[in-house]
């Protein structure tokens, strides 16, 4: 029909702006790069992308919450405790063969020499106890307090301190003075990021919550029933806004992405074991988003993978635009419940969890990044010290916030406990920025296929779920 069609042209209109979006940005970003831009231009420049970022966080938090809750409510104990069994199980497996793929590409490759000298001069980072972020990721599952959690000032052990770093920035912003001078160096205090923290909230600690409460009130029968309807509202008020965000996403999609270009650092400093551990890492997460997930989705559910991740293909831009799963959530949700036709009883249920918890590319990268080091420092690392950076690698990925490079932060946990000096995260930090793109893109992919894969296993239960309530209220 003529709607059909006009729906058609629709979903394939965004999908082409934003595809378009990237390629624009990038050549963009090339094309400004030889005039130099001050920080504070670079700034100004991106100042589109930056509005994006804050829009889409914006609607993360009500989000969040009123998915979860609605998600909860929307299934009975039984069948959610089996979707949950499911969606853990996957998270589980793929975040191990994450892992397991990064040791062995690094292995093989081998981008580390044993040389240090390459990588010139370094920033410290101050080190963090594995015991104190482990326990910190415990703490974070039950805010003491839940507003504080919704915003900046909650106390954990680590996430209050305060680190001194000394970074080389053309900083004409702060010093306008200077405004001519090009590089200097100053020192800045940076607040590490705590585990489950997504931009100031505790993302984890509101997943728990909001699922515990979600699962008591889809109990609580007709004195639940405002509660439900409340949450039932409020998440669908959000989709729409999230509608509404999305026509603007191509520009700052275009405009975070040439920003970043045109202030990246020289690509000279791309050779050597720099570059070769830059693309030991891009193989790595290849194989795992174009290989392994893929060939996984289609084991289980027989039907064309491509096919879904074409669906997708906004979400994964957005996730390459803003190199962050939090932040990318909203487009997640919209990809996966209207192109995909995923059932809303799943995605509400799996996807904030999975963008809080589950980021194979992340856990992929930590590994490989802690062998590195362990190269470059002429470490060998036992079979036994391997086994132990898989298991911190997985930890740490589930503790590390869905923000931009926050898998840098908890990789901390990783090198700490096979005896790694945390000062050398400093010789990785200059291609951070793009791998960190990459691997959050890779993390959406791993949520979004997650979904699809419950959602097939699930089909029995929400269809009798779908009789019980005499057709579901959750579809359109
Ligand atoms: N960039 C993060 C994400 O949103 C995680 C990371 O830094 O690895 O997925």
């Amino acid at each position: 029909s003529r709607e059909d069609v006009q729906a058609f042209l629709k979903k394939n209109a965004f999908v082409l702006f934003t595809v378009g979006a990237v390629v624009v940005g990038i050549v963009l970003g090339f094309a400004l790069r030889p005039y130099k831009m001050t920080y504070r231009e670079v700034k100004y420049f991106s100042f589109p992308g930056e509005l994006l970022m804050r829009m889409l966080q914006m609607l993360v938090l009500p989000l969040l919450i009123s998915s979860l809750i609605t998600g909860m409510a929307a299934l009975d104990s039984k069948a959610s405790g089996k979707m949950g069994m499911r969606a853990v199980i996957y998270y589980m497996t793929t975040t191990f063969i994450a892992v397991f793929i990064g040791i062995i590409i690094v292995l093989i490759i081998h981008p580390g020499k044993g040389s240090k000298d390459e990588f010139g001069k370094q920033q410290t980072i101050e080190q963090v106890s594995p015991a104190d972020a482990f326990l910190d990721l415990i703490r974070n599952m039950f805010p003491p307090n839940l507003v504080q959690a919704c915003t900046q000032q909650f106390k954990t052990k680590y996430g209050k301190r305060v680190v001194h770093m000394t970074v080389t920035v053309n900083d004409t912003l702060f010093n306008s003075t200077n405004d001519t001078q090009g590089i200097m160096e100053i020192t800045r205090e940076e607040v590490i990021p705590v585990p489950g923290q997504v931009n100031g909230v505790n993302a984890l600690g509101l997943v728990v919550f909001s699922m515990c409460f979600g699962l008591i009130i889809g109990n609580m029968k007709e004195q639940g029933q405002l509660l439900r309807d409340f949450f039932d509202s409020l998440n669908e008020a959000i989709m729409r806004l999230v509608a509404i965000i999305m026509w603007y996403a191509p520009i700052g999609i275009l405009f975070l992405i040439a920003g970043k270009i045109v202030e990246m650092e020289d690509l000279t400093q791309m050779g050597g074991q720099l570059g070769m551990y830059t693309i030991t890492v891009i193989i790595g997460l290849m194989i795992h988003a174009i290989l392994i997930l893929p060939t996984l989705y289609f084991v289980i559910t027989r039907q064309n993978p491509f096919i879904f991740i074409a669906g997708l293909l906004q979400a994964l831009v957005t996730a390459l635009g803003t190199s962050s799963s939090s932040a990318t959530l909203p487009v997640t949700f919209k990809c996966l419940e209207e192109n995909n036709r995923i059932d809303k009883r799943i995605t509400r249920f799996v996807l904030p969890v999975g963008a809080t918890i589950n980021m194979d590319g992340t856990a992929l990268y930590e590994a490989l990044a802690a062998i590195f080091i362990a190269q470059v420092n002429n470490m060998e690392m036992n079979f036994g010290q391997i086994i132990t950076i898989s298991i911190t690698a997985t930890a740490a990925s589930i503790g590390a916030a869905g923000i931009p490079q926050a898998g840098l932060v908890t990789m901390v946990i990783v090198l700490t406990s096979v005896g790694l000096p945390t000062d050398d995260i400093t010789l990785i930090i200059a291609v951070d920025w793009f791998l960190d793109r990459l691997r959050t893109t890779t993390n959406v992919l791993g949520d979004s296929i997650g979904a699809g894969i419950v959602e097939f296993l699930s089909r029995h239960e929400l269809r009798s779920r779908d009789v019980e309530m005499g057709n579901s209220v959750l579809e359109e």
